[in-house]
C-alpha cells in the first residue's frame, strides 16, 4: 500500500490577522482581532472560555485603550513587511503550498464600501505572486475571522442577513483579481467555531440580542447562504477554482460505553462538527439540526431561494485544523456543546489541549466514509514555550514527536482509503496565539524573536525542526 501521493502538498498555514500587522497601514479598516487584547495575568488553559464573547461595553473599553503593545495582532510578526524573506525561508523548507488569509478588512476597510480599496489589493497582488514565484501552491482563506468592526457596530455581524451581499461582494473582487494564480479556496475558517465563540466568529456583541444562541445559528444560516453564493460566483468566474469547507476538528469520545454516552457523544459530535460540513457537503439542513432548533425553540428565519442556493451549490473539498480531542460524559457533560471533559488517557499542552495521533486517523476516516471528497488538513501542529539558547537555536524535539506521530496517523488513513491531498502544519513561522494572543504560544519551524509585550528584535531563526521537515518534504514523507 502506497502512502503520501506524488503530488501531495506538503504546506504551511498562517492568517493574515496573527503575522501581518500593520493593523492600520494601507488603507485598512479596523477589523475584529485588532481588538483581541492581551492578559498578562493569563490564565493559559482556560482562555477560550473566558473570552468567547464580547458586549458592547467591554468593547467601547477597548477602544479608549491606546497602547498598541495590549493588542498583539496589530503588530503581528510585522509579515506586511517581512513576507518576502519569510517566503523565502518557507522555499527553502520545501513547502509546496502555503496558506494564508486574506484580510477583508484590507479590501473592504469598513465592509460596506462602495469600491474595494486598491492599495489592499496591491499588496496581495505582491504575496500571491511571492508565493507563486517561489513554486507553493497558494491557498487563500477569504474570512479568518477579519470580520470589518463597522460591520459588528454599524449592522450587528452576521446576524444581520446584508452581511451575505458584503461577504459575496468582497469574495467577488478576490476571484476575479486571483482566479489564475489561486485554485484553492477556503471561504470561512473554522465555520463551527460558533459554540465556542460568537465574536470572532460572527462579530456578534453579546449583550445587542435577545437570545444569544439563536442569533449564532441565524448568523450560521447566513454564512451558509454567504458560501453557497459565493461558490456560485466562483464557478461563473473560472470553474477550476475550488472551494473548501473547513471546521475545527474536536471529536469527542464517550466516556464509557454506556449507551447514554455513546449517543449523546454522537449527538454532540453532530451539532457541533457534522451539521456544518453536512450543509456545506451535503447540500440541506440536516433532521437532527432542525430538531436541534425545535428542541431549543430557535426560529431561524430561512426562505426557499437560501435552501436551493444551499443544495446547488456546495464544497469542493473538506478542509479540517486538528489539535486534540474531547471527552464526554452523559452524566457530567449536559450543559451545552462545549461541556466536555478531560481525558484523563491522554498527555495535553500546558494550554491544555490533549496529544492525539490516532484521533487524527479516526477523523480523517469518520468524514472521508461520510463525505468521500478530498480531504485536507488546513493546520495541526503543537503550541509550546520554546527556547531560544544564547547560540539561537531552539531545540523542539517536543514539536518534531508530535508532528511525526500526526504525519504516521496521515500515512495510515491514506492506506485505510482516504484521499488526502494537503497537509498544512499551523504557523510555520512563530506568529501571535488566536485564542491566547500571545506570542509564546509557539508552533513554528523559525522562531521569531518577539516576546508577549511586544519586544524584540524580530529576528528570524530555523528551529531544529525545520530540518526535520525540510526533509520530511524532500523524501515525500518517507523519512520521519
Ligand atoms: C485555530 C485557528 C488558528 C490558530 C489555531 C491555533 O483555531 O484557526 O487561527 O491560531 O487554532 O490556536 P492558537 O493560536 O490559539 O494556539
Amino acid at each position: 500500500m502506497k502512502g503520501f501521493q506524488d503530488n501531495f502538498m506538503w504546506g504551511g498555514a498562517v492568517a493574515a490577522n496573527q503575522c501581518e500587522g500593520a493593523w492600520n497601514e494601507g488603507g485598512k479598516g479596523m477589523s475584529v482581532p485588532d481588538v483581541d487584547w492581551h492578559n498578562p495575568h493569563l490564565n493559559r488553559a482556560g482562555k477560550r472560555d473566558e473570552d468567547s464573547e464580547m458586549t458592547s461595553a467591554r468593547l467601547k473599553e477597548l477602544l479608549t485603550i491606546k497602547d498598541d503593545n495590549q493588542f498583539p495582532k496589530r503588530k503581528g510578526i510585522d509579515f506586511y513587511h517581512t513576507y518576502k524573506e519569510d517566503l523565502k525561508l518557507m522555499h527553502e523548507l520545501g513547502l509546496k503550498c502555503f496558506r494564508t488569509s486574506i484580510n477583508w478588512s484590507r479590501i473592504f476597510p469598513n465592509g460596506d464600501d462602495e469600491e474595494p480599496n486598491e492599495e489592499g489589493l496591491r499588496f496581495y497582488d505582491d504575496l500571491i505572486d511571492t508565493i507563486v514565484g517561489y513554486g507553493m501552491e497558494p491557498i487563500i482563506t477569504l474570512f479568518h475571522y477579519e470580520l470589518p468592526l463597522n460591520l459588528v457596530t454599524k449592522y450587528g455581524g452576521w446576524k444581520n442577513r446584508k452581511l451575505i451581499d458584503f461577504f459575496v461582494k468582497y469574495c467577488k473582487v478576490c476571484f476575479e483579481r486571483y482566479h489564475s494564480k489561486v485554485k484553492y479556496w477556503i471561504l470561512i475558517n473554522q465555520i463551527n467555531l460558533i459554540y465556542v465563540e460568537s465574536f470572532n466568529s460572527l462579530g456578534i456583541l453579546s449583550d445587542s440580542v435577545e437570545n444569544l444562541e439563536e442569533a449564532k445559528y441565524q448568523g450560521i444560516h447566513h454564512q451558509f447562504v454567504a458560501c453557497s453564493l459565493a461558490t456560485k460566483v466562483a464557478r461563473e468566474i473560472d470553474p477550476s477554482m475550488k472551494m473548501g469547507v473547513m471546521i475545527s476538528d474536536h471529536n469527542c469520545y464517550a466516556e464509557t460505553a454506556k449507551p447514554e454516552d455513546v449517543f449523546y457523544t454522537y449527538q454532540k459530535n453532530q451539532m457541533s462538527q457534522m451539521f456544518y460540513t453536512d450543509v456545506r457537503i451535503r447540500g440541506a439542513y440536516p433532521g437532527y439540526a432542525l430538531r436541534f432548533f425545535d428542541d431549543h425553540k430557535f426560529h431561524i428565519e430561512m426562505n426557499e431561494e437560501d435552501l436551493k442556493l444551499i443544495k446547488n451549490y456546495t464544497a469542493d473539498f473538506m478542509a479540517f485544523s486538528y489539535y486534540y480531542t474531547r471527552l464526554n460524559s452523559y452524566e457530567k457533560n449536559n450543559k451545552g456543546l462545549n461541556d466536555i471533559s478531560k481525558n484523563p488517557l491522554l498527555k495535553a499542552s500546558i494550554w491544555g489541549w490533549s496529544i492525539d495521533p490516532l484521533g487524527l486517523r479516526n477523523s480523517l476516516n469518520l468524514y472521508y466514509d461520510r463525505y468521500g471528497i478530498p480531504m485536507m488538513i488546513a493546520e495541526n501542529g503543537l503550541g509550546a514555550l520554546d527556547e531560544l539558547t544564547v547560540d539561537k537555536k531552539v531545540h523542539d524535539d517536543y514539536r518534531i514527536d508530535y508532528l511525526r506521530e500526526h504525519i504516521k496517523a496521515m500515512k495510515e488513513a491514506i492506506k485505510d482509503g482516504v484521499d488526502l491531498f494537503a497537509y498544512c502544519p499551523w504557523g510555520p513561522f512563530d506568529i501571535v496565539s488566536c485564542t491566547t494572543n500571545e506570542m509564546s504560544k509557539r508552533y513554528g519551524f523559525v522562531y521569531v524573536d518577539i516576546q508577549d509585550d511586544g519586544t524584540g528584535t524580530g529576528n528570524r531563526y530555523k528551529k531544529d525542526s525545520f530540518a526535520w521537515y525540510q526533509r520530511v518534504i524532500a523524501t515525500n514523507g518517507e523519512e520521519l
